[in-house]
């Protein structure tokens, strides 16, 4: 990284490129030196500003009037851009727009909706774990475990056919990289758009999903005529953005850090309560969501610096949630800490909405886990997937010690 300096005063800039494979693939230097350059940091390549410290990085998320979302949280500014897809009425939107969809999804996704999950949920997970120990101790946790309960869950809690699912992952994948630059990342997902981007689209209309489902709740929010029936299927369609590689990734982050942590593992073991602390733990530690973007709505100041009106800032949640001016030894992954605070969901309007339902799958398959084994070991090197928004692995080999 070279730091020289900026055409705003007193804004150390970087040529550093965060979307490049040599950082996605280790991204924890790229952190540390944007963070010791200063509370913001000027990114030449992209001419977008960048704020890597918890302090500023909250100040962000939680400033929505001067951090706008309706420009996108992607590289690409929709006041000059054309978005890739129409944009999401929860994410891409800001006050007041963006409330009723909010209000809406919010009680859809609440913990008291999920309440009639818990249960069925920990069966499935105990189900899915006995099946894969029955199969043997040494495998691919990627493919086994984390897209497989994910998989397994939530396209049925959505209410979604069977046809087809499979393509939820590359279109979240391509999502998430479409709010990076239009790099090889995007260019690799860019022919399937309109085959997937149909599929996602028929997914959404009433008459396709089941009557129990988030969609059909959705809908009913429709009919009782708190959003519009416009606003249903594109509701419908950021669970499906939003809900299924996030939580596949997350899940592999948590098996990660306890394969390499195996004391924090024996802690669980001993006490499984610890299993949601656990979650949220690792969320900040690996940070599956490294990365948005706000655009700002008029002239801000950071630090000694103003930012000016209708620029981008790239938010690094991930530095953030490892930053030492917060954080007591970041590096650890410790269940003895209190992870609350953690900006891995985002914070104030615009904090994750589906994070009960990432939660409750995670506590059920860290539950049912805790409960046969003893131990997780790194079986062989684990392999990064590298995506322009998400911290994911593509293959992670365990080894279980199982009772
Ligand atoms: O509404 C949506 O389609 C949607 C898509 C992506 C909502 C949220 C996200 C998202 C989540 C984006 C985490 C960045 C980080």
């Amino acid at each position: 990284m070279t730091l020289t300096h900026s055409p705003v005063a007193d804004v150390p800039v970087s040529d550093v490129d965060p979307f490049s494979h040599e950082v996605l693939e280790d991204p924890l230097p790229m952190h540390e030196e944007l963070r010791e350059a200063g509370p913001v940091v000027h990114l030449s390549r992209y001419d977008v500003f960048a704020v890597a410290r918890y302090a500023e990085v909250h100040a962000a998320l939680v400033d929505w009037q001067r951090f706008q979302s309706a420009a996108g949280v992607g590289l690409s500014n929709f006041r000059t851009e054309e978005p890739w897809r129409p944009p999401s009425l929860l994410l891409e939107a800001d006050p007041p727009r963006h409330d009723a969809p909010r209000r809406v999804l919010g009680a859809v996704l609440g913990p008291r909706s999920l309440r009639r999950l818990r249960d069925a949920w920990s069966a499935d997970a105990e189900q899915l774990v006995d099946a894969v120990l029955a199969e043997g101790t040494e495998f691919d946790a990627v493919p086994t475990l984390a897209q497989a309960f994910p998989l397994r869950v939530f396209p049925d809690a959505v209410g979604i056919g069977q046809d087809g699912r499979e393509n939820l992952l590359p279109y979240g994948d391509h999502a998430f990289n479409a709010f990076g630059p239009s790099n090889d990342l995007v260019a690799k997902g860019t022919h399937r758009v309109p085959e997937l981007s149909g599929w996602v689209g028929e997914q959404c209309a009433r008459e396709a999903l089941s009557g129990d489902g988030f969609g059909a709740a959705i809908w009913a929010a429709a009919d009782r005529g708190e959003i519009t029936p416009q606003q249903a299927p594109l509701m419908v369609r950021s669970l499906l953005t939003a809900g299924v590689d996030t939580t596949v990734h997350a899940l592999s982050a948590i098996l990660y850090a306890f394969a390499t942590h195996p004391d924090q593992w024996a802690r669980l073991v001993a006490d499984p309560s610890l299993a949601r602390g656990a979650f949220d733990e690792a969320v900040r530690w690996e940070s599956p969501v490294q990365t948005f973007f706000r655009t700002t709505t008029t002239d801000v100041r950071i630090g000694d610096a103003v930012v000016p009106e209708g620029h981008k800032v790239l938010m690094f949640l991930a530095a953030a949630n490892r930053d030492p001016r917060r954080w007591t030894d970041p590096d650890r992954f410790d269940l003895g800490r209190d992870p609350s605070g953690h900006v891995g969901f985002g914070m104030g309007l615009h904090q994750c909405v589906g994070q009960h339902v990432a939660r409750l799958e995670a506590e059920a398959v860290l539950t049912a886990l805790a409960r046969r084994v003893r131990s997780i070991e790194l079986a062989g090197p684990p392999r990064r997937h590298h995506n322009n928004t998400l911290r994911a692995w593509d293959s992670l080999p365990v080894r279980l010690g199982v009772v």
